[in-house]
Parts: C-alpha cells; sequence; structure tokens
C-alpha cells in the first residue's frame, strides 16, 4: 500500500522519538555501569597514607580520584531536555524550596530546645532568624528529593499514595534537618578549634558564650540529630551519617596534624576536602535516595552530584579566601594562609613555582612569608587552575543529575534543572 507524504512523515517521527528513547535508555544504563564501579566513598585512592615515594606521586593520582565520574562524563553532557512540557525558563533554585526551607526553620528551632537556659541559648544560636547561613544543603536535598520523582505532597491528597508521599517527604525533610544539625555543629566546633571570633556576619558562639558552651552547644546539637535519625528506623541512613561525622571529624584532625610533605600534596588535600566539606551533603543526598527506595544506581548518582558539588564548593571556597569579591589576589580574609592551611591554589602555584615548597614549609608563621606565596601565586595560574578543577567538578555533578532515569513529570524536570543549575552557581558564586 502507498504511503501519502504526511503517512511518512508520522512513521518517521514516531520511529524517531521511539529511537531516540531507547538510546538514551541504554546510554544511561551504560553510565550506570561505570558509576558502579565508583561504590568506595573515597575521593582519592586509599593509599593516601602511603610511603613518600609514591606520595611523591600524589599530583599524578589526581585523575583516580573521580574516575567513575569522569567515565559519566565521557559521555558528554547532554542539556536537560527530558520534555518539551518544561520550557527553558529562568528558574531560582532556592525559590522553589523556600515555604519548604520556611517550615524546616521552624521545625530546626524546635528540634534545638534545651532544657537548661544557658544551652537553649547557645543550641539555638545559629537557628535564629536571619543567621541561618545560606541554607545551601537543604536547598539541594529538598531539590534531590523532588529530583528523584517524588511529587510533593500536596495538602488536599488524601488517597493512600498521597499519604505516603507524604509521609516519605516527612522522611527526606528530616534528613535535610539532621543534615543542617550536624553542620552547625561542626560549625561550632571548628571555631573552638580555631578560636574564631566571627560566624555568619556575627560573634562565632565561643567568642559569645565562651569555649566550653560552644563544644557542649556542638554536642547537643549531635544528639538531637541522633535521635532525629533513629526515629527514621533506617540502619542504612543511619550508618551513612555516622560515618559522616567520623569523615568530618578525620578531615578536621587531617587538616591539623599535616608532615610537611601532606601539606604540599594535592592528593591529600583533596581526600581531607572531601571529608570536611564534601562527604554531608554527598551521603546525605544518598540518604535522600534510599528513603525513596531508590536502586543503588540512583543512589549512586545523587550521592555522586553530591561528593561533585562538594568539592566544587570548596574549590571556590578557597579561591575566594584569596581573592574575596575582587578578582585581585589579597583581597579575601586570607584566613587559610594565616592559619597555616594550604589550599588548592598555592598547590598549583607550588607546580610552577618549586621554590614555594620552601615558603610552605615554614608555616606562615612570617607575615613576609604570606606576601611571598602570594607574590608566587600572582605570577602563577594557581587561581586559573583552581577555578577549572572546580568546574570539572562543577559538571560531573551535572552530568550524574542528567544520567538519572528519565522522568514525565514536571516538577521532577524542574528540580533536576535547578540541581544543574545550583552547580553553575556554585563555581560563579563571589561570597
Ligand atoms: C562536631 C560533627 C562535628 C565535627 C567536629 C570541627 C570538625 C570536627 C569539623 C569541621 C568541619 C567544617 C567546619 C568544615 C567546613 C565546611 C564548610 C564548607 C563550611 C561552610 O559552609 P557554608 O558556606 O556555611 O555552607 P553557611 O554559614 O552558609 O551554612
Amino acid at each position: 500500500m502507498a504511503l501519502n507524504q504526511s503517512h511518512r512523515c508520522l512513521i518517521q517521527s514516531r520511529f524517531e522519538m521511539l529511537f531516540s528513547r531507547i538510546a538514551r535508555r541504554s546510554l544511561n544504563r551504560c553510565r550506570w555501569l561505570f558509576v558502579f564501579r565508583d561504590e568506595h566513598q573515597q575521593v582519592v585512592s586509599s593509599s593516601l597514607f602511603r610511603s613518600p615515594t609514591d606520595t611523591e606521586k600524589a599530583l599524578g593520582c589526581r585523575e583516580n580520584y573521580s574516575w567513575a565520574s569522569h567515565a559519566i562524563h565521557g559521555f558528554g553532557r547532554r542539556p536537560y531536555h527530558q520534555s518539551s512540557s518544561v520550557v527553558e525558563e529562568q528558574l531560582d533554585p532556592f525559590s522553589l524550596v523556600e515555604n519548604e526551607l520556611t517550615v524546616l526553620a521552624n521545625r530546626l528551632r524546635e528540634m534545638v530546645i534545651a532544657e537548661v537556659p544557658k544551652l537553649a541559648s547557645a543550641a539555638e544560636y545559629f537557628f535564629k532568624m536571619g543567621v541561618e547561613g545560606k541554607r545551601f544543603r537543604p536547598t539541594v536535598l529538598l531539590l534531590m528529593a523532588t529530583a528523584l520523582n517524588l511529587p510533593i505532597p500536596r495538602p488536599a491528597a488524601d488517597d493512600m499514595v498521597g499519604d505516603l508521599s507524604t509521609e516519605l517527604r516527612r522522611r527526606q525533610q528530616c534528613i535535610a534537618e539532621i543534615t543542617e544539625m550536624i553542620h552547625v555543629a561542626s560549625l561550632l566546633h571548628d571555631d573552638v578549634l580555631d578560636d574564631a571570633d566571627t560566624r555568619r556576619g556575627i560573634g562565632s558562639l565561643n567568642f559569645v558564650m565562651g569555649n566550653k558552651l560552644a563544644v557542649l552547644a556542638g554536642d547537643f546539637l549531635l544528639s538531637r540529630a541522633c535521635v532525629a535519625l533513629a526515629s527514621l528506623k533506617n540502619t542504612e541512613v543511619v550508618s551513612l551519617l555516622a560515618r559522616v561525622v567520623e569523615h568530618l571529624v578525620t578531615g578536621e584532625t587531617m587538616q591539623m596534624t599535616t608532615t610537611s610533605e601532606q601539606r604540599c600534596s594535592m592528593e591529600y588535600y583533596l581526600q581531607k576536602t572531601y571529608y570536611k566539606t564534601a562527604s554531608l551533603i554527598s551521603n546525605s543526598c544518598k540518604a535522600i535516595a534510599l528513603l525513596a527506595g531508590q536502586t543503588t544506581e540512583v543512589s549512586m548518582l545523587a550521592y555522586e552530584y553530591g561528593k561533585n558539588l562538594g568539592l566544587a564548593y570548596q574549590l571556590i571556597d578557597d579561591v575566594l579566601d584569596f581573592t574575596g569579591t575582587s578578582t585581585s589576589l589579597g583581597k579575601g580574609s586570607l584566613s587559610d594562609i594565616h592559619h597555616g592551611i594550604v589550599t588548592a591554589p598555592i598547590l598549583y602555584a607550588m607546580e610552577e613555582f618549586p621554590q614555594l615548597h620552601a615558603v610552605v614549609d615554614r608555616g606562615f608563621d612570617n607575615p613576609a612569608d604570606v606576601d611571598l606565596a602570594l607574590d608566587y601565586l600572582g605570577k602563577s595560574r594557581g587561581i586559573q587552575k583552581t577555578r577549572e578543577l572546580a568546574a570539572k567538578h562543577a559538571s560531573l555533578a551535572a552530568a550524574a543529575i542528567d544520567s538519572l532515569p528519565e522522568s514525565d513529570d514536571e516538577d521532577v524536570q524542574r528540580s533536576r534543572r535547578a540541581l544543574v543549575d545550583l552547580t553553575q552557581r556554585v563555581i560563579t558564586r563571589m561570597k
């Protein structure tokens, strides 16, 4: 039977649609195969504390720490276009979850109420309105919850499915609350260790109430986080977040106990950065997926997103410590270098100017050494290379979202786009 022109076009377009769906699905499956091989939760190979001869090769090992992510990336990022129903609109990831963040903030204030008045005011210090920080973590986690195919519960929904999704959303919000409590606890302890006097634009808690109360308030927040975690009755999620606390402590200890060689190692720096910054967000993203009953593959993609976003975030933080809101060196707080902490920009500068080794070795106690290091950094491509590495991780984070199984749900698509958008915001932020 002869086909007329319009029939032929129709059949051809149906065939193309079907073919592209199959192709995308098998591409996703391939991506998962590669992601699967990175189930260990370390940024670099576990040979971190190897003999000096091996560590000398640390910079060469840099390609290893996100091997599987490179595999995802190797397929190339496709722009987010899983359905035509969500047009390329401008979207603000924070305003997408704004209302829920307010609910979360109120709940957090209730969760940290303590019996003893002094402890109560110490524990609520950074949960008070106006000093809640950027709320980067809860924003990512709420978006991730929706991105993993979970419709936001609507108050009117009274059927069984509605009840179940409301209950799931509540449990995922609980992960966001726990994550914020662990984060703030770590900030309180960090400020004690650093003897900081400000945080989030106000006096740090140790400065205002003293070290002892600041430490106790941190412990108290951790204990409330544990109670909330136990209420989820999910042992896999409990062990993920318990491991995060171990990572925070390990990262902090790595930072304060470096040998001269470790201070000059990019591998060591990236592992510490994973522990101190990326572990919390990556494992919390994974917990969101696990609570939703997602597959191992999807949970790992959520983890990969968080890990790479967290690493990009910290790399840019390290740049901003030198540049502040301007592009000129020395305009930042220079807090890291004044504390003797060596970060990526200096490590890259050291590759170009090996003379910097001796300066780093002296520990920056002498202000002249800080100036000298800034001179070398200014002459090097250290800042640029750090930004490039951050961009690479941001791109890997976006690739993890692009590798999620397709969904036609508009909320899901919008949240995924917001998560991808966040990867760009992280690397272009000025504060
Ligand atoms: C008590 C859990 C616990 C840990 C103790 C002190 C310590 C061990 C760990 C320190 C971890 C730490 C403070 C890492 C820095 C992480 C980081 C990037 C902080 C800044 O996060 P932002 O920019 O801050 O999101 P805001 O204020 O916006 O929340």
